[in-house]
Order: C-alpha cells, then sequence, then structure tokens
C-alpha cells in the first residue's frame, strides 16, 4: 500500500555500525520508503531506533507480521548476517536426552542459568504498533492463560502499574523482572502507555517466570541458581508446552516464531549462564572474540546494555533462526566448556 512521503533516507555517523546502517541502501530505501503494512506500519516507523540510538547493534523493529514480508529487502539481509540464516525455520524439538553435559571445570563457574522464549499472539500487532486496548486485551488473555497452569509452573500475576517502587527495583536487582527504560524500545515506540499493561508472572519457588508486554507480548523465563542446564531447559519446555495449548502464537514456517526484534525470531529462544571467568575477563575485547568465535554473546550481568562486575558474564546462544531448541541450548553447553577451558 503507498501513501505518505517519506522525508529522505536518514544517514548515520561513520562510527555507526548497526545492521541497519549497513543494509539500508538507497536502493532498499527508494524500494520500500513508501510501503505501510495494512496495520499502517511504516519503514520510517522500523528503523527511528536504529536512527536516533546509532550504537544500535540491529537498529529495527517490525510492528506486526506484514513487516518482514513487506519490509524484506531491508530485514532479510539483517536476519541473515545476525543469525546466519534467513530460513525456513526447523520444527520444536525441546528434547532434554539429546543435551551433552555441562563439563565439571564449567559447572564450577556458572553461578545460575536462565532459558527465556519469546513469544507473540497471532492477530494482535507487534508492541511498535500495538494499541492500548489491544495491549490491554493481550495482557488479559495472557494472564488468564497463566493463572491456568499446573504446578510447578503455578504462581501469581501482578501487574507493573501495582507494583510498589521498592518490590519493582527488588525484583529487578533479583534478575527477575525487565527494567523501567530501555531507549532502544523507546525510539522503536515500545514503551508507550507504561507501565499499563506490562506485569510479570511468577512460580511460587521463582524459577518460573513469564514476562508480559515487555518487547515482546510474552517472554516464557525458565532460571535456577547453579548450572543444571538441563533441569531449566526441561521446565522451559513444559511451560512453552503447556501455554501453547492455550495461547496462538504468531509463527511463520520460513522465520519461526515472530518477534519484535529480528534477533529473536527462530526459537525466539537465548539460553543464557552467569559465568565467573577470572582469566579471560581481564581483556573483555579478548573474551568476545573468543566468544563471537564459539556463536556466543556476551553480556552484563544485568542484562542487554549492562556492564559486568566482578568478572561475571552473562554468556548465551547468539543464533535463534534456523536451528532448533535443543541444537540452541547444545551449542551454548559446547561453548561454555570451552571457555572454561580457556579460562583455566
Ligand atoms: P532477555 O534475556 O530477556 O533478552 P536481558 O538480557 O535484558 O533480556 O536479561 C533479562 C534479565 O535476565 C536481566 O536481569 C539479566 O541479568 C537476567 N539474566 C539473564 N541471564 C541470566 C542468568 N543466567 N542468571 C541470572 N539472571 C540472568
Ligand atoms: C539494538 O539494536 O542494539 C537494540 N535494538 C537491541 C537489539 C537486540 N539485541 C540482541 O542482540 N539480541
Amino acid at each position: 500500500m503507498k501513501s505518505h512521503s517519506p522525508a529522505s533516507k536518514p544517514s548515520f555517523p561513520e562510527s555507526c555500525t548497526s545492521l541497519l546502517s549497513k543494509h539500508l541502501t538507497d536502493a532498499v530505501w527508494s524500494a520500500l520508503a513508501e510501503k505501510k503494512t495494512a496495520a499502517g506500519f511504516t519503514l520510517e516507523q522500523a528503523i527511528r531506533s536504529g536512527v536516533e540510538q546509532v550504537d544500535s547493534g540491529v537498529g529495527v523493529y517490525a510492528g506486526d507480521a506484514e513487516s518482514y514480508d513487506l519490509f524484506a529487502p531491508l530485514l532479510a539481509p539483517i536476519i541473515k548476517e545476525y543469525h546466519g540464516s534467513a530460513g525456513p525455520h526447523p520444527a520444536t524439538d525441546f528434547s532434554c536426552d539429546a543435551l551433552p553435559e555441562v563439563s565439571p571445570e564449567a559447572a564450577s563457574r556458572v553461578i545460575s542459568t536462565r532459558i527465556r522464549v519469546g513469544r507473540n499472539l497471532a492477530n494482535f500487532p507487534l508492541g511498535a504498533a500495538i494499541s492500548r486496548v489491544q495491549r490491554l486485551d493481550v495482557e488479559k488473555q495472557i494472564s488468564e492463560a497463566l493463572s491456568n497452569l499446573p504446578p510447578p509452573m503455578q504462581g501469581q500475576y501482578q501487574s507493573l502499574s501495582t507494583m510498589s517502587a521498592e518490590q519493582n527495583e527488588s525484583l529487578i536487582a533479583r534478575h527477575l523482572l525487565f527494567k523501567n527504560e530501555d531507549r532502544f524500545m523507546a525510539s522503536g515506540n515500545l514503551m508507550r502507555d507504561w507501565p499499563e499493561g506490562r506485569g510479570l508472572f511468577l512460580s511460587e519457588d521463582e524459577s518460573f517466570s513469564a514476562w508480559v508486554n515487555e518487547e515482546d507480548q510474552l517472554r516464557i523465563i525458565a532460571l535456577k541458581q547453579g548450572g543444571d542446564v538441563r533441569g531449566v531447559f526441561a521446565l522451559l519446555a513444559e511451560a512453552v508446552t503447556a501455554l501453547s495449548a492455550q495461547l496462538t502464537f504468531d509463527f511463520s514456517e520460513q522465520l519461526g516464531y515472530l518477534a519484535s526484534c529480528p534477533t529473536n525470531l527462530g526459537t525466539s529462544m537465548r539460553a543464557s549462564v552467569h559465568m565467573s571467568l577470572p582469566v579471560l575477563g581481564q581483556n573483555e575485547k579478548v573474551l568476545k572474540r573468543h566468544a563471537e568465535a564459539l556463536g556466543l554473546q556476551v553480556r552484563g550481568q544485568h542484562g542487554e546494555h549492562s556492564v559486568s562486575e566482578g568478572a561475571v558474564y552473562d554468556i548465551s546462544n547468539r543464533m535463534r533462526l534456523g536451528v532448533t531448541e535443543v541444537a540452541a541450548v547444545s551449542h551454548l553447553i559446547h561453548g561454555i566448556n570451552r571457555l572454561a577451558e580457556l579460562d583455566e
């Protein structure tokens, strides 16, 4: 659909290394600048985050499922470069028995293990384009599904709007809740009407949680102290199965589970360990080079765009599309076993 007059193609500073700045060529801009999805989402909206936040790694958010088709000349190369695959995406496979063992050297360094997947409801726009009323509807549908979960996932949902500041800070500090500010998401229009419609579900023992209406409509999360990757994966699998029986998620054969950020397509899974790497951590550039070569991502101890403390790093799988869940977690385990060897 054509309809509005776009401004000229944005420029990026020379220092900018985002995937957006690399793949938004003149030809791509001319082909897409006037396009709009049926829900009214434009290229300018999709790229606003990377245009305003020039230190973005990626710089784009999809507004709806159609964005991935309509803006494919821009998004497909970004997806291919990030994941090493542009699909098709294999069938879901949460088979825990096939996982390799975490080595004793790695296990002794792992403080905690967290695995999450993102999901969005079919027939709703994604966070960058969703309306306030639609977001509240999503919260209602998801919180109802969460309230039907059996043990060990059984627990309570709490809206962000009803949390005290102290409770909110404590949950964030304990790695259970998303932060209240993300300038990348704010520029991408994902923080509208904050905190309304957002919330946290926590199981009784806190090892299962779910985030509602953050970057994606649902983040399904298993988190335990220690390095029992298999146990965490099994808990996540149980929760995903139980929620998938109640909710219909946005899915495409090519791109797997659809997500706001192209980095979260496919399995939409990030499996991470908080790991102490005192030797490698002496030079973060070297650590990041090793991790990259192993297909892993290094984050700080308080999540994306945070810095690390005391040589403890968040190490996770980088690729989420074109691999199964079990393959991505196996990849993480082989990778952390190798990092532990390198740290010896
Ligand atoms: P996401 O993983 O959902 O993309 P973040 O990188 O922002 O988002 O991480 C979300 C939260 O999860 C942060 O508080 C982060 O510290 C926490 N976290 C991630 N991995 C682990 C882990 N292995 N152990 C404990 N907390 C973790
Ligand atoms: C960025 O482009 O830096 C932010 N929009 C966050 C991208 C998602 N990060 C990631 O690597 N999974």
